[in-house]
């Protein structure tokens, strides 16, 4: 099934994308800075974006999400500009992906599958790997999506099919079977790492949290005081950083800190990656103060903020004593930086401006 295929860069050509989306034109929720980081998302998946339409509707054709006409367009215009995908902005329901599979003949990747496709490729320890690996299974089973050739791989073939079973049966019964696998090794790795925790040493918990691509991993350097090379793994895209690590930070004369860095937020994180991080991200629970890290330098930063608000309150977390922290305050003049609020500390990762008064007030916090 075409779905599967990955979006790796490593696959020969980057795949030429075309996006669709449906503006709902809610004042409350503009397109626009929502449409723009779904194109960034694009990208940092390892594709180039074609094409666009963008369909105003009042609300979503339950039969087609664009409605048939312009799916129809979408089609067409796909064609002429040798898009071999197609990017969904919009949640589909499975009905509507079905309908528009069957007029346009290209794999039709969504909003979530495409955040999963970035997890996968940057996920690198075992419990990363797993969690993401299940949230994509969990995704196909909620979504009726067949499980193709990813799991054609897994065995299966002669013997495995029973007798009067359709195709998608038997891949209903094999995603099945990797889950309740998946979900088994987590639980092994989870309990190692538990393990090893036991013995960690009773430094105050601080853990760095905030919207993706804010400047988490390079703040953790910065205050670890990590040179070049050796650091959290710092990148311009969303989702560099998949695997909480944790560092050794001082903060005043005989105060160190446990300092953790974690997966970055996203605006409507796709359900499954919540529950698959779940573990990963209650871990936040045991913290003693959280670093909400913004981007200063990005105008959208209110927005961000409040969806890491939205989520951090579902993780019931949004009654930790928190600090506010303006990041890339080296790219804003005087005038920006006035506008910022005024409880938050701003700070800049890149030169290190405001790093010391930014220990002094998680010191004083943690007193
Ligand atoms: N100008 C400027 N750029 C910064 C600063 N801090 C980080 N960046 C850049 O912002 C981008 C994202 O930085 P990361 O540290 O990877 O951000 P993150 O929040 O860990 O991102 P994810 O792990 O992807 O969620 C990189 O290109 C950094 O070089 C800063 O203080 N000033
Ligand atoms: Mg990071």
């Amino acid at each position: 099934m075409n779905e599967n295929r990955r979006l790796h860069p490593s696959v020969a050509a980057p795949q030429r994308a075309f996006v669709v989306a449906v503006d709902l034109q809610d004042p409350q929720r503009p397109l626009a800075p929502e449409l723009a980081e779904f194109v960034a998302l694009a990208k940092a998946a390892g594709a180039i974006v074609v094409g666009e339409i963008v369909q105003k509707l009042a609300r979503v054709d339950p039969a087609t999400l664009i409605g048939s006409g312009k799916a129809l367009e979408v089609a067409e215009r796909a064609q002429e500009l040798r898009a071999d995908v197609l990017f969904v902005f919009n949640d589909l329901r499975p009905r509507q992906r079905n309908n528009l599979e069957k007029v346009i003949p290209l794999p039709i990747v969504d909003r979530t599958m495409l955040i999963l496709d970035i997890f996968a490729q940057h996920a690198r320890s075992r419990e990363g790997q797993l969690q993401v690996e299940l949230a994509q299974l969990r995704y196909r089973q909620s979504n009726l999506i067949g499980a193709g050739e990813a799991l054609s791989r897994l065995g299966g073939g002669v013997g495995t099919r029973g007798p009067g079973e359709t195709k998608l049966e038997v891949d209903r019964r094999k995603i099945q079977q990797r889950v309740s696998l998946l979900q088994a090794q987590l639980e092994t790795v989870r309990k190692q790492r538990e393990t090893r925790r036991a013995g960690r040493n009773r430094d105050p918990f601080v853990a760095l949290v905030g919207y993706t691509n804010v400047g988490k991993s390079s703040l953790l350097n910065r205050l670890a005081g990590s040179g070049q090379g050796e650091g959290a793994f710092v990148a311009d895209q969303p989702f560099a950083t998949l695997d909480p690590t944790l560092r050794r930070a001082y903060v005043a004369p005989g105060v160190n800190v446990r300092l953790a860095d974690t997966v970055g937020f996203i605006t409507a994180l796709p359900q499954e990656l919540m529950n698959a991080f779940r573990a990963t991200l209650e871990e936040l629970d045991a913290a003693d103060l959280l670093l909400h890290v913004h981007d200063a330098a990005n105008p959208d930063w209110p927005r961000q903020k409040a969806s890491v608000e939205t989520i951090l309150g579902e993780l019931k977390l949004g009654e930790k004593p928190t600090i506010e922290v303006f990041n890339k305050v080296d790219r804003l003049d005087a005038g920006a930086r006035a506008v910022l609020a005024p409880d938050g500390i701003e700070v800049s990762a890149r030169n290190g401006d405001g790093i010391d008064a930014l220990r002094a007030a998680i010191a004083k916090r943690l007193e």
